[in-house]
């Protein structure tokens, strides 16, 4: 009965991982960090549950906190999700590739 109880809660956190309403795994790279409006400038990858292809984009940010562990050149994991007006807001990034580079605000350049 507990083992029972246990695969319920297991199956339910999973699911809810993969299947939360509106939210939408991507992977990229910070091209400029842009402080005063809560952006990121990112090249992402392709996100298929979006069907949106590879390009490079401004993306707002849900906590201007976040800003902070990233620069230029970090490569990050993110989770987009639809804000209240609709407009697409990173809720969460975690950072796979450091960058030393220091950040540029509203200014990229890739080589
Ligand atoms: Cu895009």
């Amino acid at each position: 009965m507990l083992k029972k109880i246990l695969m319920l809660m297991v199956v339910t956190m999973i699911s809810g991982a993969v299947f939360a309403a509106g939210e939408h795994s991507a992977s990229g790279t910070v091209n400029a960090v842009k402080t005063a409006e809560g952006k990121l400038n990112i090249s992402h990858g392709p996100i298929k549950s979006m069907n949106m292809e590879g390009m490079t984009m401004d993306f707002k940010v849900a906590d201007p906190a976040m800003l902070d562990d990233v620069n230029a050149g970090s490569t990050i994991d993110f989770t987009l999700a639809k804000d209240d007006k609709g407009g697409l807001v990173i809720t969460d990034l975690e950072v796979t590739g450091a960058s030393t580079a220091k950040a540029a605000d509203g200014h990229s350049h890739t080589h």
